[in-house]
């Protein structure tokens, strides 16, 4: 099947006896434009896996987003950032360092401390971050997460949030002013001259490494339901359910757990 394909590729111990999978988990990476809907594509898929609910050490699906990894800017840097120059959507923003370390450290099973990015200021809170326990899914999500080579081949599923760009300019502009502090004039100064042209640089660029191509986002109930039942059956090992459908019609390949 498809999953067992990917596998082969990322030589990890999926093999468990009790139809879970071990603490490895298995990372997935959502990227797309900014406003597209990474987060809330992310969302429904851990709501969908009954996972909201579920106190932080006992998560089996985690998500994590590359916007924790801007890296500190220096004091010029902030000056610019505060009159609205400074880009934040191109990859030299990122410590992609940080995140390669942090993913090679949760595939590793280790715990990790993620922190918390403040958009009013530009830069982390120093004091808030949250701790990633080993799952067995972490979703990764971010415009660039596809765009750092090492990184990129890290992840076992890639998905791509495709919303038009008016769609996302439509939601950006009231996000920015309401959720982040800015005004009109500086959001749209800001999309053309950064967001956009580094949209078309360096994420859309990265779409052709998807494995899933999400059309209109979190709106795409159908994409996002396939995409559950994928990470469902990797999570405990079931038939896929073309298999399940068809009722013995399958090889002994693979094994139910319920
Ligand atoms: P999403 N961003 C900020 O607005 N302020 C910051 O301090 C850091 C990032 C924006 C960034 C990018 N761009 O377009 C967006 N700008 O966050 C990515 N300007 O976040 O994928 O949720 O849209
Ligand atoms: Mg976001």
């Amino acid at each position: 099947s498809l999953y067992t394909h990917k596998m082969a590729e990322k030589p990890l111990d999926y093999t468990n006896t009790n139809g879970a999978v071990s603490k490895t988990p298995f990372l997935i990476g959502v990227a797309g434009g900014t406003a597209s809907g990474k987060s809330t594509v992310c969302q429904r898929i851990m709501e969908k896996l009954g996972q909201q609910q579920k106190e932080q050490t006992e998560r089996r699906v985690v998500c994590i987003s590359q916007d924790s990894f801007y890296r500190t800017l220096t004091p010029a840097e902030k000056l610019r950032a505060e009159r609205g120059q400074f880009n934040f959507d191109h990859p030299d923003a990122f410590d992609d360092r940080r995140l390669l370390a942090v993913l090679k450290d949760i595939l590793a099973g280790k715990k990790v401390e993620v922190p918390e990015y403040d958009y009013i200021n530009n830069t982390i809170n120093p004091h808030r971050s949250h701790t990633i326990y080993p799952a067995d899914v972490v979703l990764i999500e971010g415009i660039l997460v596809f765009y750092f080579p090492d990184v990129r081949e890290l992840f076992h599923m890639k998905l791509f949030v495709d919303t038009d760009s008016d769609t996302r300019l439509a939601r950006r502009v009231p996000r920015d002013i309401m959720e982040r502090g800015r005004d009109l004039e500086q959001v749209l100064n800001q999309y053309m001259n950064f967001v956009k042209p580094a949209f078309e640089e360096f994420c859309l660029p990265t779409k052709k490494f998807a494995d899933v191509i999400i059309p209109r986002g979190a709106d795409n109930f159908v994409a996002i339901d396939l995409i559950v039942h994928h990470i469902w059956d990797i999570m405990y090992k079931k038939k896929p359910l073309a298999c399940r459908a068809v009722n013995g019609a399958c090889n002994g390949t693979h094994h139910e757990v319920d």
